[in-house]
């Protein structure tokens, strides 16, 4: 028998009878209980087993595919992954649906009880965590040779409570019960040296003699792609002590404590994902994890790479590494430093073969969100990138020098070393200058990114510069997310391959004047807001999900609600459009400026439900702890999807493309991926309103005062004086103040223009059949927006990778 690589395994069967064998083999086995004892946790983890055993056979096939073919591979690296839950896609995945339920009826469990138990891994913040989610899906989807390289954090993105309406956050010990879906490979684990000093052997060789190690050890998650075999891996790192971090010597002289202080201090740093979203945040254990990371993972690369055999020279012909925003960009002086230091090539050398293999894509243009360290830290924590840092600049500043003489400006404003007011190492900077390839992630952000942030360097090296436009997994916000309708769609289009195919979508046009396919469309649509549970389904869902930042405008959507609310009450027997108003979200712990809109929003929906005259028109709900299950649970049923930061801050933004897949309208800014969506769904099924960059940009630099705006919109003026005279419990006065002196994201400047297009809204509402119309519209032309499509861009325009097909035996 040949054991290689899964060949000569029994394969697993088909049919429901096997599938209930297999599965009550695991619940004897693997959870030694019966069906009489079993609770619904041994049940939950023996279907887990279950599924999990027939991608894990998938992934034995694509290994041994992977390795005959020896491709050129695509490694993700991310500080941040939001999975999502699992077991509902693998089901899907493994095509495993009818047997499973087939099984679980056997066993007396609903797939709902199921899917309770399967706790989502929150891994990540927002939109960057659950874009690397969504790449990763797609690049096994389209049969790319991919690992995804992140963190195990114990735990993830805090749960969020309210309290007396403000937002208290709890910890996420997501792993209480384990995590059936994780293989552990502690055989492939890997050491990170931190602090300590730099020395040179007698042949001119630096050596970094640390002051800390610390073990990291990896377990993975299975990526399988959708209607293919192939199953790829995210790798998760966790950090633990190493041998010498107990103290033997303590312990035995009952210093039980200081025994382990070294290993848990070690620990701590994969303990917790920092929760912050496009905020500033400086901390030295956040500069621990990202080194970690990317120590970890490179050294793994490496590991395959020598599994091969080939020359270091081929390097980049084998791996392609991404980095997802700068947060793993420390693998630039990292892969210098073990090609020159470990592996003795000399520095030209070893800088090509890193440009070569590195690509950077940038998530942000808002300064706070753009990563510094302190030059004091590096030096202590990591002596030799801050080295390898410096030779880098004196070439980078070297090269400006000769192609701009006598412009020491530019010398400044380029050099990996910010001088003022503290000395501090730009990682955007490192990130462009060490990699072949800088993206954008919408097609208004690139050009931004070039034009503004990084312009200097835009024009050095213009063909360094691309734009690849976000999307999202088609599978998991449509198929999984919204069932009734995913059943309407193939139904109407005589298959499901449009899940693996978005662009398929199109085919829905030609229904968009057929009355009965409509009235269906609306109907899904109103069972799914009955199935959400959160207001009346007959109402206008208008929603806005994604994090809490000021320049995203929570505080707009407000000030309209409360202008909603005073015309209600003035005129209460008028004919007011019904509407449930959703937020979603979260603010990051430290943000008081978003905690503070949180705490008002959710006093505002008091003052509202407490009011008999307003209820039949308003209802404002903010259920609390949005992550990927919330989401797929309200995206399905929004009617409105509230896009309105202020144009030129929002990256891209995903969200918008979920709502719009799912067949709500936009109320939007010209911003991130809003521009785009709007071509492609078409400006008539949109609604466009607000300042553009450039428009905001003028306002800006000619003097903004919000307070004229104040003084000249008296619907605006009354609904400011409202907060400001304690209408709402006397909360959120704060958030009044600082709309009327400071205003930074020209909230003010927008309200007007904003309040009539919800006006807009409104009267498109009356028309039923034409908002359905454009419903229907909006999902047939979103195509575009899936993240196969993104893959598909990032392997022909930077990655330059070829599938790999993974056939049944
Ligand atoms: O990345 C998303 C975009 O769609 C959003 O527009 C963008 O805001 C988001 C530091 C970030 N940019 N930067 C972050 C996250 C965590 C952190 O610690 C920054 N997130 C985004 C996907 O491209």
């Amino acid at each position: 028998m040949d054991f290689r690589n899964g060949i000569g395994l029994r394969p697993l069967g088909s049919s429901a009878a096997e599938f209930e064998q297999d599965l009550l083999s695991n619940l004897y086995y693997r959870r030694g209980t019966t069906v009489e004892s079993a609770s619904a946790q041994d049940a939950y983890e023996s279907l887990v087993l279950t599924v999990r055993d027939r991608l894990a056979e998938r992934r034995a096939r694509t290994t041994a595919a992977h390795y005959a073919a020896n491709p050129r591979w695509v490694y993700y690296l991310s500080a941040e992954y939001l999975l999502g839950r699992q077991l509902e896609q693998n089901i899907l995945y493994s095509g495993t649906g009818e047997i499973a339920t087939a099984a679980m009826k056997a066993l007396g469990v609903s797939p709902e009880e199921m899917d309770e138990l399967d706790i989502e891994p929150g891994l990540g913040n927002g939109g960057l965590g659950r874009l690397a989610a969504c790449l990763v899906d797609a690049m096994a989807t389209l049969d790319i040779p991919a690992i995804g390289y992140g963190i195990r954090y114990d735990f993830g993105i805090f749960k969020q409570t309210f309290v007396d309406g403000a937002q208290v956050e709890k910890p996420d010990d997501w792993t209480f019960q384990g995590n059936p879906w994780e293989f552990p490979a502690p055989d492939d684990r890997q050491t990170v040296f931190f602090y300590g000093h730099t020395t040179r052997d007698e042949a001119g060789r630096t050596k970094w003699i640390p002051g800390e190690i610390v073990l990291g050890e990896p377990s993975h998650m299975l990526v399988p792609g959708y209607g293919t075999e192939t199953v790829n891996i995210v790798r998760l790192w966790r950090a633990r002590g190493s041998e010498s971090s107990f103290d033997l010597e303590r312990f035995s002289a009952g210093q039980y404590a200081e025994a382990v202080q070294e290993a848990v201090r070690a620990e701590n740093i994969s303990k917790v994902l920092y929760p912050d979203d496009s905020t500033e945040l400086g901390r030295e254990l956040r500069l621990k994890q990202q080194y970690f990371l990317v120590s970890c993972s490179l050294r793994d690369i490496l590991r395959r790479f020598r599994l091969w055999g080939g020359p270091l020279t081929d390097f980049p012909a084998k791996s392609v590494i991404q980095l997802n925003d700068t947060h793993p960009s420390l693998a630039i002086p990292e892969l210098m430093r073990l090609l020159v230091d470990e592996e003795g090539l000399g520095w030209d050398e070893a800088w090509l073969l890193t440009q070569r293999t590195f690509a950077y894509t940038c998530h942000t243009l808002l300064p706070e969100a753009l990563e510094t360290w302190p030059v004091a830290l590096f030096e202590r924590l990591l002596p030799r990138h801050l080295e390898i840092i410096y030779e880098i600049n004196q070439r980078l500043l070297d090269e400006v020098r000769s192609r701009y003489p006598g412009d020491i400006d530019r010398v400044r404003r380029m050099s990996l070393i910010q001088e003022a007011p503290e000395r501090r190492v730009r990682m955007a900077h490192l990130a462009v200058a060490g990699t072949s390839a800088v993206n954008g992630v919408a097609e208004l952000h690139s050009q931004l990114l070039a034009e503004t942030t990084l312009h200097d360097f835009a024009t050095m090296w213009p063909g360094k510069f691309r734009n690849v436009t976000n999307g999202v997994s088609p599978r998991r916000f449509l198929r999984i997310a919204n069932p009734a309708l995913s059943e309407l769609i193939t139904s109407a289009l005589g298959d499901s391959r449009w899940a693996g195919d978005l662009d398929r979508l199109r085919g829905l046009e030609r229904f968009a004047d057929d009355p009965a396919f409509l009235r269906s469309w609306r109907d899904i649509k109103r069972a799914n807001k009955a199935r959400l549970g959160l207001g009346d389904p007959d109402a206008l869902m208008d929603v806005m999900v994604k994090r809490f930042h000021e320049y995203k405008r929570q505080q707009l959507k407000l000030l309209h609600v409360i202008t909603q609310y005073h015309r209600i009450k003035d005129n209460p027997g008028g004919d007011h459009v019904p509407r449930t108003v959703l937020f979603a979200g979260k603010a990051a712990p430290a943000y008081h400026a978003a905690k503070s809109i949180i705490r008002l929003i959710n006093a505002v929906a008091a003052t509202i439900e407490a009011d008999p005259a307003v209820t039949p028109y308003l209802k404002v709900v903010f259920p609390p702890n949005y992550n990927v299950t919330l989401g797929e649970l309200i995206i399905p049923a929004a009617d409105l999807s509230e896009q309105i930061s202020l144009a030129g801050k929002e990256a891209s933004g995903t969200g918008n493309m979920k709502l719009a897949l799912n067949g709500a309208l936009t109320i939007g800014t010209l911003d991130g991926a809003n521009i785009e969506i709007r071509e492609r769904v078409g400006a008539e099924n949109f609604f466009l309103f607000g300042l553009d960059t450039p428009a905001a940009t003028e306002l800006k630099a000619s003097g903004y005062h919000p307070r004229s705006y104040y003084e000249r919109d008296p619907e605006l003026r009354a609904a400011l004086d409202a907060i400001m005279s304690g209408a709402f419990g006397g909360v959120g006065k704060e958030v009044a103040e600082s709309l009327l002196n400071w205003d930074e994201y020209l909230t003010l400047a927008d309200f007007r223009a904003y309040a009539e297009c919800q006006e807009a809204v409104d009267r498109a509402w009356q028309d039923q059949t034409a908002w359905t119309k454009a419903s229907l519209l909006n999902t047939a032309r979103a195509g575009y927006f899936s993240a196969d499509r993104t893959v598909s861009d990032y392997a022909s325009t930077i990655w330059h990778v070829e599938p790999v097909r993974v056939t049944r035996d």
